[in-house]
């Protein structure tokens, strides 16, 4: 994409994958020159584009500070330099910028505010931790995102006040997705455990997005969440039908077994309605994959939002043990046992 003084320019709930450019800014190659000029990347995901030479996501050539990466994440683009961005001023706020391909993350050091997510260290500054982005695929709504693993440093980043109701699918935020009752929009364009909202409800495009006004955080649904306890199975997974069993939480409405590999991928997720307190899935190789560690995490979710959880981590249990081989002399025939083979008696 191709954006020259176009006030304001915003680009907003999209992704940008697969594309190219021979020279700079493999997604986005931009530039204003008005001083009330802007350009705006807001709930985007650019992935998985390339540049031979500068900007293998974005490649912006402002040189004031009014184009902006707002709540976005730029995620294994790959150029020469500034794999993902290269920038001579752009602000960068509560954004992912991470796994660059070929060259440095960013070209140069950008303004970054908010909390950021930038890794490996680049770009000026951030938190300079693995963001366990998860890969691009169809996470619900109408774009594809990359969805935040458990515990990625991404889940609840933000400053208080978060000006966004939803993410770059159209799913609520803020959402506590740290379970301390603190609901704080996740940095990046994806929230973590969001659900879809009942209307889509766009932003005028007229309006200015930034600077953003503050709107106070939603208080989170409560549930009692203190006798609410992961009980069984606590052993070892099976590699078949497992039943899960749980301690209630008094208020909870719903609740959720979310399985993650060893890598904290999701695997598998399995809902039931309150106040049931078990639920069967099928957790075989098969449904959830291969691996020797599960954590599965139960969750008590209030009119859709989980607000009490508990984990348990384990060992894949060993495949089913093989009979014992046959023996002479114990007066069973067991099989194969032959006349021959036992000539002193089964
Ligand atoms: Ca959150
Ligand atoms: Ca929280």
């Amino acid at each position: 994409m191709y954006i020259e003084t176009i006030s304001p320019a915003q680009i907003r709930e999209s992704v940008f994958w697969l594309n190219r450019a021979r020279q700079d800014g493999g997604a986005i190659y931009s530039r204003y020159t008005e001083t009330d000029d802007s350009i705006t990347v807001q709930n985007t995901t650019i992935s998985g584009n390339r540049a031979s030479r500068f900007g293998g996501g974005w490649f912006d050539a402002s040189t004031g500070l009014n184009t902006w990466l707002y709540f976005s994440t730029v995620n294994a683009n790959r150029a020469t330099e500034g794999a993902n961005i290269a920038a001579d001023a752009m602000r960068v706020v509560n954004s992912i910028i991470a796994n660059p391909l070929g060259g440095s993350n960013c070209r140069t050091a950008l303004t970054l505010e908010g909390v950021n997510v930038i890794f490996p260290a680049s770009c000026g500054g951030g938190i300079a931790a693995d963001p366990l982005l998860d890969a691009l695929r169809d996470n619900g709504g109408q774009t594809r995102t990359h969805a935040l693993r458990r515990n990625s440093p991404a889940i609840d980043a933000a400053p208080d006040d978060c000006p966004l109701t939803y993410d770059q699918r159209y799913f609520l935020r803020p959402i506590d997705g740290t379970f301390d009752g603190v609901a704080r929009c996740d940095v990046g364009a994806y929230e973590y455990l969001a659900i879809a909202a009942p209307v889509r409800e766009p932003m005028p495009l007229t309006e200015p997005l930034i600077p953003p006004t503050p709107t106070r955080s939603p208080p989170v649904a409560r549930a009692d969440c203190e006798s609410f306890r992961a009980t069984s199975p606590r052993d070892g997974l099976p590699n078949g039908v497992v039943t899960f069993y749980w301690d209630a939480a008094p208020g909870a409405t719903d609740y959720r077994i979310v399985i993650f590999n060893e890598t904290q991928q999701q695997v598998g997720m399995y809902s039931v309605a309150a106040p049931a307190t078990t639920v069967s899935a099928d957790v075989s190789q098969g449904a959830i994959g291969g691996g020797i560690s599960f954590t599965y995490e139960v969750q008590a979710l209030v009119n859709g939002q989980a607000v009490c959880r508990s984990s348990v981590t384990l060992l894949r249990e060993s495949p089913n043990v093989p009979p014992p081989a046959p023996q002479c002399g114990n007066g069973i025939q067991e099989p194969g046992e032959t006349p021959n083979s036992c000539p002193n008696g089964y």
